[in-house]
């Protein structure tokens, strides 16, 4: 197979062998952040198909993730960087119950290059958790990852429990997943939340969204 579709199939098959050599090659044609959007979420969009039609079991679903997440660590180094620093700072974590951290660790990873200082707390972090890091760190936004259908309903609770806390105001909030949709978080949750909530479809509009919020 050409490069490119090599590497494609590399997370759709979860093959590893040789994948650092590969992107090596790949490096030297495309930056790497086109290489990871347009050529391995493309692998993990064949996958989330297979496994979303039965066509693919989870241990290898398990098996393609590793793969993606050892080719962005692989290419972060080699990702540019802007000088500025100190843009403002986000608590970025995945929802309770959810344990998908591939998406966020890339919005932690594009925000960071950007002059963002990012608190990644990691996954399956309940309201509690993110609110007590969000105050300790003086965090200017709280960033929630899910890709759960159950997890938009976790986030309208964390919204309604960051309501009873009395910290809307004090917390944009910015939203992003696979299971939300631009609708659910601009009209119904925009609606129950008393500070400013924001979906991002990608880690870009995220990092659009920041620049938004800190202007
Ligand atoms: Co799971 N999984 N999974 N999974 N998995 C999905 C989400 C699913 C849609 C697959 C399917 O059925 N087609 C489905 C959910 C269905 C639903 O809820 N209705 C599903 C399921 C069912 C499950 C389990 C329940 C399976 C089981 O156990 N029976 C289980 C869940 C366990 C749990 O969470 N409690 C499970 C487990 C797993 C693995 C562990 C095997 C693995 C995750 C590994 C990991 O993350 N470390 C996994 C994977 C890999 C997937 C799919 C195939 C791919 C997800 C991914 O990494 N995409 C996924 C299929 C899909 O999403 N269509 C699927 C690439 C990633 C870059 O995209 O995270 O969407 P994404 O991030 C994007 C944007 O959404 C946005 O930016 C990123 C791109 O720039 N974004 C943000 C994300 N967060 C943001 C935050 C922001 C801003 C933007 O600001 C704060």
């Amino acid at each position: 197979l050409p490069l490119f579709e090599r590497l494609e199939r590399r997370i759709v098959d979860g093959e590893r062998g040789g994948l650092e050599a590969d992107l090596d090659e790949a490096m030297t044609t495309r930056p790497p952040l086109e290489i990871i959007n347009d050529t391995l979420l493309s692998g993990m969009k064949t996958v989330g198909e297979l496994f979303g039609s039965g066509q693919m079991q989870l241990p290898f679903v398990l098996q393609s993730a590793e793969v993606m997440k050892a080719a962005v660590a692989h290419l972060e180094p080699h990702m540019e960087a802007t000088d500025e620093a100190g843009k403002g700072r986000i608590v970025l974590a995945t929802v309770k119950g959810d344990v998908h951290d591939i998406g966020k660790n890339l919005v932690d990873i594009i925000l960071s290059n950007n002059g963002y200082e990012v608190v990644n707390l990691g996954i399956k972090q309940p309201i509690a958790t993110i609110l007590d890091a969000a105050l300790d760190k003086k965090a200017d936004v709280i960033g929630m990852s899910g890709l759960l259908v159950k997890s938009t309903v976790v986030m309208k609770e964390n919204l309604e429990e960051l309501n009873a806390r009395n910290v809307a105001h004090q917390f944009p909030v910015l939203l992003g997943g696979a299971a939300l949709t631009r609708a659910y978080v601009e009209n119904d949750l925009a609606e129950i939340y008393e500070g400013e909530v924001s979906y991002a479809r990608d880690a870009f509009e995220g990092l659009h969204l920041m620049d938004t919020i800190m202007a």
